[in-house]
Parts: C-alpha cells; structure tokens; sequence
C-alpha cells in the first residue's frame, strides 16, 4: 500500500498557539510536512486553505483544514497519545481540562496581549494589567499545589495547552514573575520551557516558500 501523504502543517515558530500544535503532534510523532510561516508575509496556499490568516493551520492527506489549535492538538491525540495527555476514560478530568483551557484562551489570553502591550491600551497600567492576570494564575498556582500538574500528578493536554502562554506572561517582566508569590507556577513553567520536548519544537526553521522541498517535523531520528 502505498503511504498516505503527510499533513501539511503552517505554523509560526514564536506563537504560542502554534507551539501547542507543534508539541502534540511531536509526542504523538506523527510525521506533518511543516511550512514555517512569516505572519507579516503569509503564504497564498495558508490564506486559501485558511481564509482567516492565523496560524496554526493543519491540511490533512484528504485536503481536510483545522486551523484552530486545540483541535489540531485532538487530531495528533487521537492518533497517539501514549501516556493520556486526553485522559480518555475520565470524563470529570476532560471536563476540567477543557474548562481550564477556555479560561486560557478566552478571559486570560485578552489579558495576556494588554499586559504585553501595555502603552497600547492606556485604559489601565501594566501593573494593573498584571494584577487582572494574576487572577489565573492563583487558580493554577493552587491547582499546582495539590498536585505536580494542573490536572493531577501526570502531564495532561492542559499543562501543554496553557504553558506556553504563561511563559509570554512571566516574560513581560522577568523580575517581577521571579519573585512573585507563584513558586509552584515557577518550578512548573521552568520543568515545561526546559524540557527537550519543548527544546525540540523550537527549533528555528526558515521561512518555507511555494516550491522549496518540503521539510518534514517530528521525524523521529
Ligand atoms: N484561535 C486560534 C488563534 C491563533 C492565532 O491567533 N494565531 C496568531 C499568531 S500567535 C495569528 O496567526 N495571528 C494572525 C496575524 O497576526 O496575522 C488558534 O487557537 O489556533
């Protein structure tokens, strides 16, 4: 038989949506043909598969388009997903794990791009803009202190979901977040950024054009 064609995959090496995408797919080792885009210089191919514009944007062998990341994160689960990041089984747990991701993407995430972008948006200070996303992270600094990770003791989908966010935030102002009453947030976030998994899907590509030989990721060496 001959071999399907891997997944087309757009993504954006800095964005932290992308970055979800990349470490599902590279833990569940299913091979996708990556396109690193420029957002200021999108592909024709990215815009007519995903009129939108954001990225990430996944093609499947059947010209199937998912260009939202957690679903791009599902479809690399379903395929493997050796240690249950989607702790199948557990409805209860799905349900927090989904609930605590829409809080990430939804209520914190807004708050994330004003705090980054602070002069931007004059109705409130960076500081306050901080003190708003603070909120979260008491709930996940709580949740971390009953447990190694949000969802329980084991790596779940929304420790990878939401940790690369919280990366973006602790940068604004590394000082700050160093002596931030978040110890376990701290510990949490180091053991994710320093992980070779997260070492491996930032690895820098360059920017792909129509017709450069295609360049495939989470090949396992
Ligand atoms: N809900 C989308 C959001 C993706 C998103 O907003 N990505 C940003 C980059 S981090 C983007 O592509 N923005 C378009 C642009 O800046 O032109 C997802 O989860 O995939």
């Amino acid at each position: 038989m001959r071999p399907t064609r891997p997944a087309i995959f757009y993504s954006f090496r800095r964005c932290p949506y992308a970055m979800r995408a990349r470490l599902a797919i590279h833990y569940s080792q299913v091979e996708v043909e990556l396109r690193e885009v420029v957002l200021k210089d999108k592909p024709t191919s990215l815009l007519a598969y995903s009129p939108k514009g954001t990225v990430p944007v996944l093609v499947t062998h059947d010209k199937k388009v998912i260009d939202e990341s957690r679903d791009i994160m599902q479809w690399a689960l379903l395929q493997s997903d050796s240690n249950n990041w989607l702790r199948t089984e557990q409805p209860h747990l799905q349900k927090q794990i989904s609930l605590l991701i829409d809080e990430n993407d939804n209520e914190f995430k807004a708050i994330l791009d004003k705090y980054k972008y602070a002069d931007r948006h004059p109705e409130y200070t960076e500081a306050e803009y901080r003190e708003q996303g603070n909120r979260f992270l008491n709930q996940l600094e709580l949740l971390l202190s009953l447990h190694d990770n949000l969802i329980d003791d084991k790596v779940s989908l929304a420790d990878i979901a939401i940790f690369p966010f919280i990366r973006q935030f602790a940068s604004v102002d590394k000082a700050w977040f160093e002596q931030s009453p978040y110890p376990k947030l701290r510990e949490w976030l180091t053991r994710y950024t320093n992980s070779a998994l997260f070492i491996d899907i930032m690895y820098k590509y360059p920017q792909w054009s129509a017709g450069d030989k295609a360049v495939y990721f989470a090949k396992v060496s």
